[in-house]
Order: structure tokens, then C-alpha cells, then sequence
């Protein structure tokens, strides 16, 4: 039987000019479709882009690539949700989770020293936990996972399972997370957005699945962040080309509960 064809779409949009020319990044979008679903996820991205509160974009860009590799089939992270009263105990809780994950308490101030640096990098950075120090060469760009998708009807079974907003947001960060995580090399994720109306973030790591803090920054503030802290042993060029590159599916299946808590 013939395997079906997979297609990379990806969407970036930026405000006061291009990414490369300096400007504000607003939005970005990374899906994993057949060919019968390129129109709608074109729109969807488009929509997701010129509608964003972090502006209105002046460049966007949309393109789309057939993959040739195979698509591995992965299980979401199992799911927990951590109420914080404000951003100071969710960042406490994160870096508490951040060790409990394998990262050194040492490793995990020196992040913290520079984060306020990279809020201003479009993806993400790769931190190694062995020298404490920022390894991928990617500089504002940031490392860009794509080529992940958790197809519509399974991610709302799901959300409907543990009772989460069906939102595309949680999709997508979940997907994210699930397939960085996934990868030998991660020890763990530290990410909240950059958009001015979401504070919910999470810290992400192979044996405690996906934490998902409540308040990890003050409303109305723009300054984003995620972190792959990994272990920086490996070649680091063949991290972030598996993490760009390889193309991951996410399928539910009922019998992940017993992975997961279903507290909410
Ligand atoms: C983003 O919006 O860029 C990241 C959102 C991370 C948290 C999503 C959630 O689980 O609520
Ligand atoms: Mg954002």
C-alpha cells in the first residue's frame, strides 16, 4: 500500500518589516498535513497571523514543502496543570520542576541570568546542562521546531478527556513540546509566550510530562521564552536538525490515562 504524502507548512509574520530586516516578530505557525488539507490550513494560518495581539503584521510568509522522510506516530506528554497564584510562585514552581527534571540548580540560575536577554529571540534556545551555557549558534532566529502536528478530531477527544479549552494554543505547544521532549538528547523545556493577553507556561521533561503553570509573567508584558535545556554532549547541529526536521505525528490513545494526572 502506498504511504500517504505529508506536506510542511509553515507561517511567519512580522511587523516594521521582515524578521531578517529587523522587525517585530508577531506570530509564527508550524503544521504537518496531507495534500486535502492545504487550503484550510493555509487559512488558518493566515487567519492566526493577522490576528494576533501582538500587532498587525506588515510581512508575512507562507510556504509549503513536501516531506520526504517518514512521520513517526508519538504520544502527547502526559498533562498536569499547576494553579499559581501569581507570576513570582510560578516561576518559583518552574525552576523546582526545571531540577526535579535533571537540570542542575546551578544550570538553571545561569538561564535565568540571561533570560531576559533572549526574550527577543523568535524561537528557541539550547542550553547545554553540562557547561551552563547557550550552545546553539542561531543567535534572534532561535531554534524553529516544525514539521509537527496532533491531527483536529484526536487533540479535541483529548482536551475533551481532561477537560482543557480545545484551543489551538495548547495544541500546538503540547505537540511542540511532546516531540522536543521526545528526543534523547532534551532534559527539559522551559516556555511561556510572548503574547500580552497568555500567561499560562510550562516546564516539559520526559518523566513529569508536560507541567503547565498558570501565571508565568504579568498580563500586558511581551517578553516570551523557551529554553530546550539539553545534553550538550551531543552534536548539536544533529539536535537541531532532527528537532527542525524530522516530522512527528501526536496520537491520543485512551490508554495513555494511566500515564497521565488527570487533575486539571
Ligand atoms: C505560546 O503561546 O507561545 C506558548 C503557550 C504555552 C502554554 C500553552 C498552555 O498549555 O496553555
Ligand atoms: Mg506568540
Amino acid at each position: 500500500m502506498q504511504e500517504e504524502t505529508f506536506y510542511s507548512v509553515r507561517m511567519r509574520a512580522s511587523m516594521n518589516g521582515s524578521h531578517e530586516d529587523g522587525g517585530k516578530h508577531i506570530s509564527g505557525g508550524e503544521r504537518l498535513i496531507t495534500f486535502d488539507n492545504m487550503k484550510r490550513t493555509v487559512n488558518a494560518l493566515l487567519e492566526k497571523g493577522l490576528s494576533h495581539s501582538r500587532g498587525k503584521p506588515d510581512f508575512m510568509q507562507i510556504q509549503f514543502e513536501e516531506v520526504h522522510e517518514p512521520v513517526k506516530k508519538i504520544h502527547p506528554l502526559p498533562m498536569k496543570t499547576n494553579e499559581v497564584e501569581s507570576p513570582e510562585e510560578g516561576q518559583s514552581l518552574a525552576r523546582f520542576l526545571l531540577e526535579r527534571a535533571g537540570v542542575p540548580r546551578k544550570v538553571v540560575e545561569k538561564a535565568y541570568q540571561q533570560i531576559s536577554e533572549w526574550s527577543g529571540i523568535r524561537g528557541a534556545v539550547v542550553f547545554d546542562i553540562h557547561t551552563g551555557k547557550r550552545v546553539d549558534q542561531t543567535h534572534d532566529k532561535g531554534v524553529r521546531v516544525s514539521r509537527m502536528d496532533w491531527p483536529d478530531l484526536n487533540f479535541e477527544q483529548w482536551a475533551q478527556r481532561y477537560g482543557v479549552p480545545s484551543n489551538p494554543r495548547i495544541k500546538e505547544a503540547l505537540a511542540l513540546a511532546s516531540k522536543v521532549n521526545e528526543h534523547p538528547a532534551t532534559v527539559a523545556e522551559l516556555c511561556w509566550s510572548d503574547d500580552p493577553d497568555y500567561i499560562t507556561g510550562y516546564v516539559a521533561g520526559k518523566k513529569w510530562g508536560y507541567q503547565r503553570i498558570t501565571a508565568m509573567k504579568e498580563y500586558g508584558t511581551e517578553e516570551g521564552c523557551r529554553i530546550f535545556f539539553a545534553d550538550g554532549s551531543v552534536n548539536v547541529n544533529t539536535y537541531i536538525n532532527d528537532l527542525e526536521k524530522q516530522p512527528i505525528l501526536i496520537e491520543w490513545e485512551e490508554d495513555d490515562d494511566s500515564k497521565c494526572d488527570r487533575k486539571k
